[in-house]
């Protein structure tokens, strides 16, 4: 053993070496209960940054400890690499899309070879590559044959300038991230996933996931965004046609005073046809739709309307109210129509006031004062008792909404009804590099999907990025010109690819099953290692991935898939790595580079710091000293491990019996150890205080190293034992100190220790009990007691307690594991 840490040619040697045995490669095996440990796969942007190794350091924790438990863990890793970037690094320094996104897997790759992560890199996967997108495209098609995938027109952000689609990432503050000018919303026949169908599932199965942060499943919670109403139908006044809204107060329906379509409702331009309002709320309804939809639901927009000339007629009071188009109501959500209710509603409230339209009173409060108009500066927006409703006046609210839409429902102008926020997934993007939607369109038989003979439909690699701002797709003959798969005549592809969300909403699965050339993935492979037992990824994906994953997974069970309706048991959100205070980030100049302090340190100090400074779901702020504390920690051990091989004979371990309190304390320290730092793993995650833990027994081994009657077979088992709960966290060191040991096999297979419960009890010794100088007794304690813990371990014994029944007690006096006399009056 050499007596320098020389952390450079260890982390190298134990690399290639474990590559080379397939230590981590792992295969089906039903005698083996299995784990599956997953981190979220990270975009190929070129570089790892402190957050990646920060994710993967967590997972292989998890990872290396399960499997030393004797699990048969799935510990894959692979690249989520379609996306905008790669366009963008395309148009910027003319390199193709393809190159510049494979050179940075390979970059990346290495920097992850260089952490020493217990990856079965056997299973990676690129969603870019034609033997991943294929079964994207795959899954798209199943989608699309069970009617989940469908498409329609929808609003999207256009830049008339680039003449092109926006993501909404690319709006800033209203404006094309590009070239500035006013992005406008335009309507596009786009695809979509219906989601929606599941949105009830997606939200009663949060209660299922136990295993998940609170945080992330109020997220989920609030996107899917139920909420439970009515609809009423309004009629309108001339051609009696329905106008339906969606409401939560039904309670308030006598208060309306005015009815609210959105811009975009079909029913507007029916009704200022032919009048003259056409003009007028056309250009109004233009101005609308440019605004995105943020920027009309913020509170700070000021609510902009306008009369239309129509009324509708209330459908229990037959009142005619005035009908409106606002800027404040949504086409998507609900109905795409409101009933004004300026006395019990905020935005209402403003928009009555700022144009003179009347308010009612229909709700007072319960108990306190009458709410009277003259002197309401806000809307009464509580629960309270129905007045001015007819035969429901005194009805509380609550009773009230399901009166009304009972009595709507009678006279079939309305029900109870449920909405949801959660919109269909769309999944369509104007982009090249992403997987190509699998559609062809022929003149006599429309849309046809492309048979699954025909899959891949390739991306082509040769393209030219023209400053059109459209696809280069568009401009490929090759690609768009086809035949039609029904009728063999001419036709042309879609040009859409699809949103990377998808490609990722399913990679789990394929990991399970990553070579397979005949399907997506075999059900007995994802029957034997789905569901994901741990996941790990940051939170910044509580929503979207994780709700598109589960919508995925509830769907491909429905299609007989997969066996399972979540993919997710457990979910470890990580939380983010700090300097000074913020955000690491480039924009920010606050970056501290992992190949630096993996050059400078090695990959087993950057992962023991990470690891230390703080338990996974926090904040971890960065921190030198902290790195140069680690580094000292490993090289503390070091030396003691180096001075056990260079100066100890290793003898046979001895027997109980032959033990000295040192020795024994000593074994109470290890086994209390590998007992804190199990459950502080398995339980908690708390890899920080069971790193301290280890700290500590490292602590107690110098102390015990000092001792002429140490123990080297006892020494030598505590440093091994050491070497395998340090496994997990510092991989290399702890394979590179085992191997010095004398052992032959990886300690990555070595089973994870059990600590001896008898090792935790403190030796027991028999110590005399005096009453005012006279034996009266023995009394076996605990031995080592220090003077007050054996006063307070005896008086609380039965036979002290006996002895000195009856009396005042004086004082006692203690001879640590010997005697305890107590004096009394
Ligand atoms: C009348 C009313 C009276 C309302 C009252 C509220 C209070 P949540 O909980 O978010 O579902 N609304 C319905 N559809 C809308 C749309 N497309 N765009 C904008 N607003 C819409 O809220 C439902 C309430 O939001 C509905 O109940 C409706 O206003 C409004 F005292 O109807 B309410
Ligand atoms: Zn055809």
């Amino acid at each position: 053993m050499q007596e320098h840490y020389d952390f450079h040619a260890i982390e190298a040697k134990w690399q290639r070496e474990w590559d080379r045995q397939k230590l981590y490669q792992v295969t089906e095996d039903q005698n083996k209960p299995k784990y599956y440990c997953l981190e979220m796969f990270p975009y190929p942007s070129g570089n790892l940054h402190m957050g990646h190794v920060r994710n993967y350091s967590i997972g292989d924790v998890i990872a290396r400890f399960k499997s030393m438990q004797g699990f048969n863990v799935l510990h894959p890793m692979g690249w989520d690499s379609f996306g905008l970037p790669a366009e963008n690094a395309a148009i910027k320094h003319g390199i193709p899309p393809a190159k510049w996104t494979l050179e940075n897997i390979a970059n990346m790759k290495s920097q992850l070879k260089s952490m020493g992560i217990s990856y079965d890199w056997d299973r990676e996967v690129a969603s870019c590559l034609p033997d991943y997108y294929q079964w994207t495209q795959w899954l798209f098609l199943q989608l699309y044959k069970h009617g989940l995938a469908y498409k329609k027109k929808a609003g999207v952000n256009w830049c008339p300038s680039c003449a092109t689609v926006l993501a909404n990432e690319q709006v800033v503050e209203g404006a094309c991230e590009r070239c500035d000018a006013p992005v406008e919303k335009k309507a596009l026949e786009q695809w979509f996933f219906r989601i929606t169908d599941y949105a009830q599932e997606l939200l009663d199965d949060l209660d299922k996931l136990p295993g998940w942060p609170d945080k992330v499943k109020t997220m989920q919670e609030n996107w899917i965004g139920r909420s439970e109403g009515a609809e009423i139908r309004f009629k309108t006044e001339i051609s009696g046609e329905d106008v339906p809204v969606f409401t939560t107060r039904a309670d308030t329906l006598f208060g309306a005073t005015y009815l609210v379509l959105a811009p975009e409702h079909p029913l507007v331009e029916d009704l200022i046809k032919d009048t003259e309002y056409a003009r007028p709320v056309r250009k109004f309804v233009q101005s609308v739709r440019q605004m995105t939809e943020i920027a009309r639901t913020s509170t700070e927009t000021p609510k902009e309307g306008m009369f239309i000339g129509a009324y509708v007629l209330n459908p229990l009071t037959q009142e005619k109210i005035p009908v409106w188009v606002a800027n404040y109501v949504l086409f998507e959500y609900g109905t795409g129509a409101v009933m004004g209710v300026p006395a019990h509603d905020e935005r209402d409230f403003a928009f009555a006031k700022k144009y003179n339209l009347p308010i009612k009173i229909v709700i007072q409060p319960a108990e306190g004062e009458t709410l009277e108009l003259a002197n309401m500066q806000d809307a009464y927006v509580e629960d309270g008792v129905m007045v001015h409703s007819g035969e429901f006046d005194g009805t509380g609210s609550a009773e009230g909404r399901r009166k009304v839409a009972a009595a709507l429902e009678k006279k079939q102008a309305g029900k109870e009804r449920i909405t949801y926020r959660l919109r269909d997934w769309l999944i369509s993007r104007q982009r090249y590099w992403g997987a190509p939607i699998p559609i062809i369109y022929c003149e006599h038989c429309g849309e046809v999907p492309v048979p699954d003979r025909d899959l891949p439909v390739m991306l082509p690699l040769e393209v030219e990025f023209k400053p059109t701002g459209e696809s280069p797709l568009k401009y490929i003959p090759e690609f768009i010109n086809t035949v039609c798969p029904v009728c063999g005549q001419p036709a042309h592809r879609e040009t859409d690819t699809m949103d990377t969300f998808v490609c990722s909403s399913w990679y789990f699965l394929r990991y399970c099953d990553p070579r397979n050339n005949m399907e997506y993935a075999a059900k007995e492979k994802t029957d034997y290692w789905m569901d994901v037992d741990q996941y790990i990824g940051g939170v910044e994906h509580a929503i979207l991935h994780l709700m598109y994953s589960r919508f995925f997974m509830k769907a491909l069970n429905d299609f007989g898939l997969v066996g399972m309706r979540e993919p997710f048991k457990n979910l470890l959100t990580q939380g983010m790595v700090l300097k000074d205070g913020a955000k690491m980030s480039k924009s920010k100049g606050n970056v501290v580079s992992p190949e630096e302090i993996i050059h400078k340190y090695g990959a087993d100090t950057a992962r023991l710091f990470i690891l230390f400074a703080s338990p996974p779901e926090r904040d971890l702020e960065w921190s030198d000293q902290g790195v140069e504390g680690s580094f000292r920690f490993l090289r503390r051990v070091w030396r003691m491990a180096y001075g056990f091989v260079r100066e100890e004979v290793k003898e046979p371990s001895l027997s109980q019996g032959e033990l000295t309190p040192a020795d024994k304390e000593l074994r109470r320290l290890l086994h209390g150890t590998i007992k804190k730092v199990t459950e502080d793993i398995e339980l908690r995650f708390n890899f920080n205080t069971a790193i301290s833990a280890i700290m500590e027994l490292v602590n107690g081994l110098y102390l015990y190293k000092e001792r002429e009657d140490r123990n080297p077979a006892l020494l030598g088992e505590a440093i091994e034992k050491m070497m395998v709960l340090l496994a997990p966290f510092t991989p290399h060191f702890a394979e590179e100190v085992w191997c010095e040991l004398g052992h032959t096999e990886s300690v990555h297979l070595e089973p994870w220790p059990e600590y001896d419960r008898n090792a935790l009890i403190a030796e027991a010794v028999e110590v005399v009990l005096q009453v005012n100088g006279k034996v009266r007794d023995r009394l076996t304690v605990p031995s080592g007691l220090a003077p007050q813990e054996l006063e307070r371990t005896v008086l609380a014994m039965e036979r002290a307690q006996a002895a000195i029944a009856g009396k005042t007690l004086v004082k006692v006096i203690t001879i640590p594991d010997k005697l305890v006399n107590i004096v009394v009056k």
